[in-house]
């Protein structure tokens, strides 16, 4: 063997330890994430009280469902996406928190955005979601650039900006 074809060998042997590495490291990476997703709590408050703490998983059997809304985010036009989530009055019902002589559901974010949604828009059997995908994807933590891990969605709405990003609890007012 000459010197030129062990130098070769010798890249080649390189570069491919160095894809085994990446590939190995973006696997772990991806492991980390799905279980940060699936950590992700949401909570549910009354009387300014944690009642109740729910994982994806948990809440994801509630009754998923698939949904459309109009993202408008400020100054672009309105985009339909396809989300899947469950509706927040379901969850609400699942925690047993008391329902009657509620005005508002009041939706709080890790960033300080509180949303407050009338009981009417609530209780529509199609409308106000907690969400977790988008077009089949997570929508993502606050930390890795995403909208969530959960997101409130006000689907009937025209404009997004009651909609909810990062949201982490709810609480009947
Ligand atoms: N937590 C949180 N939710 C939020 C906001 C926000 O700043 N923080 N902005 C609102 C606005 S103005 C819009 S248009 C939608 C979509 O925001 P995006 O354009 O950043 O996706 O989220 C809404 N919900
Ligand atoms: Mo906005």
């Amino acid at each position: 063997m000459n010197k030129q074809t062990k130098i070769i060998i010798g890249v080649f042997v390189c570069m491919g330890v160095i894809l085994g590495v990446t590939v190995y490291m973006g696997r772990d990476d991806l492991a980390v994430r799905t279980e940060l997703n699936n950590d992700a709590i949401f909570t549910i408050m009354e009387e300014g009280q944690k009642v109740r703490e729910y994982t994806m998983s948990e809440i994801q059997a509630m009754g998923e469902t698939h949904f459309k809304a109009n993202l408008k985010s400020s100054g672009q036009a309105a985009i339909e996406y396809t989300y899947q989530g469950v509706l927040m009055k379901t969850i609400l019902e699942n925690a047993g928190v008391n329902f009657e002589g509620k005005n508002a559901a009041i939706v709080t974010a890790v960033d300080g955005y509180v949303v407050s949604v009338g009981m009417d828009k609530l209780m529509d059997d199609e409308n106000v979601y907690l969400a977790y995908m988008r077009e089949g994807e997570l929508i993502g933590t606050y930390e890795e650039g995403g909208r969530g891990p959960y997101m409130m969605i006000i689907s009937k709405d025209q404009f997004s900006q009651y909609w909810c990003k990062y949201a982490y609890s709810v609480e009947l007012q």
